[in-house]
């Protein structure tokens, strides 16, 4: 089989960078986007920060409130409320520019897309850098935005390489650099090797890759069944046949239904948010998603609209989690005393596909 060659794209501190392509002059500051959650001023959690915060320790799930104490000095600290429809206005435009180099395009998430461009370029690793490099400036041109790209003979290794050097990174592995590549990297920068796995892995001393490397095939099926212990054993040799699968974002699946009567009446709202949560599980399961953004929708009696979201710390696909979150949404809505309900919806957003290898990550 001819020499495959897969390009990973994922742009660099997302939200925060289209914050500052609207507003550049916030590029010399610390930009810190939020998820408010209402309760009071501070409370809710950082969505993400730009490279500067970053140098102050404010990352991803770090609370508002260490941000802003990590951020003290800094008095030019920005802290933004999460913009989702701006973010997936910007993330539109960047994957139609994406899209253009790629004989097939697999949308992942907003800011993350893998290319198979191995006819386009002929099966030339040459030639993968450069259309690297053109789809960099591209989107530099037309967006403002950078982002880092992986280049490799498959998804797993691309994956791994586009998050190798950043902001703006461009890093390709050969397909003679493979061990030597992994070899130097941490066992949880193997994507789909998380936490859980890695703290059972050092109960057996085993806490670089090359012990890793060292267990067959066997001894890893044991600790961790057939599935992930075979997706573990290859992943450490830099194997992945998972094909770059043709797939575009879906935004979003809603249910919404027009209530028996108006109210505002926590109890009644509840058994209608519970039913809508079923219809829209069956059909999250049916299409095989998960969802990381939770929303709910109040049409009141004189059809204004009140929306509130929530973002998960993981993509899930469980019913459980849809009405806990929705449940809490239309709590903190109603302590906002709307006027009574006309209608009623809920919403996940932020989707991806589980199927193949990434099924498998989910185990972990
Ligand atoms: P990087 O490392 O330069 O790629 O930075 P980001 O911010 O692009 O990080 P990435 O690619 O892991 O995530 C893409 C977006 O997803 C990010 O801009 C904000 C959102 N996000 C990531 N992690 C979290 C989290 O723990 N909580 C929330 N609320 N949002 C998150
Ligand atoms: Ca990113
Ligand atoms: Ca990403």
């Amino acid at each position: 089989m001819k020499q495959r060659i897969i390009l990973h794209i994922d742009f660099d501190y997302f939200y925060a960078q289209c914050e500052e392509v609207r507003k550049p002059e916030l590029k010399t500051s610390p930009v810190v986007v939020c998820m408010f959650s209402d309760r009071g001023n501070d409370s809710g959690a950082v969505a993400t920060a730009n490279y500067i915060a970053r140098e102050y320790g404010v990352n991803s799930g770090l609370s508002i409130k260490f941000a802003k104490k990590r951020l003290e000095e800094r008095t030019d600290s920005v802290f933004l409320p999460a913009d989702f429809e701006f973010y997936s206005s910007v993330s539109e435009k960047s994957m139609n520019i994406i899209k253009e180099f790629a004989d097939v395009f697999e949308y992942v998430g907003r800011d993350e897309a893998y290319l198979d461009v191995s006819k386009k370029i002929e099966h030339d690793f040459k030639r993968a850098s450069h259309i690297s490099q053109q789809i960099k400036n591209k989107i530099r041109e037309e967006t403002k935005l950078t982002c880092s790209v992986g280049v490799s003979g498959n998804k797993l290794l691309s994956k791994i390489a586009s998050n190798y050097k950043k902001p703006d990174g461009l890093t390709v592995v050969l397909p003679d650099r493979i061990s030597q590549f992994i070899e130097d990297l941490e066992i949880r920068d193997i994507h789909g090797i998380g936490g859980k796995t890695e703290e059972r892995l050092a109960e057996e001393g085993i806490k670089t890759i090359s012990n890793l490397k060292d267990l067959d095939i066997f001894s890893l099926v044991q600790m961790f069944g057939r599935k992930s212990g075979t997706y573990i054993f290859n992943a450490v040799r830099g194997i992945d046949d998972e094909p770059v699968t043709p797939r575009a974002p879906t935004a979003q699946i809603g249910k919404i239904v027009t209530l028996k009567k108006d109210s505002d009446d926590y109890d009644f709202l509840e058994e209608a948010l519970l039913q809508l949560c079923d219809n829209l599980n069956a059909v999250i399961i049916k299409e095989n998603k998960a969802f990381k953004i939770v929303g709910i929708q109040l049409t009141q009696i004189d059809l204004s609209n009140k929306t509130k979201s929530r973002m998960l710390k993981n993509p899930t696909s469980s019913l459980e989690m849809l009405q806990k979150t929705s449940k809490q949404l239309l709590r903190e809505m109603l302590d906002d005393k709307p006027d009574l309900v006309r209608r009623l919806g809920v919403k996940v957003s932020d989707l991806t596909t589980i199927e193949g290898q990434s099924n498998i990550t989910n185990y972990f």
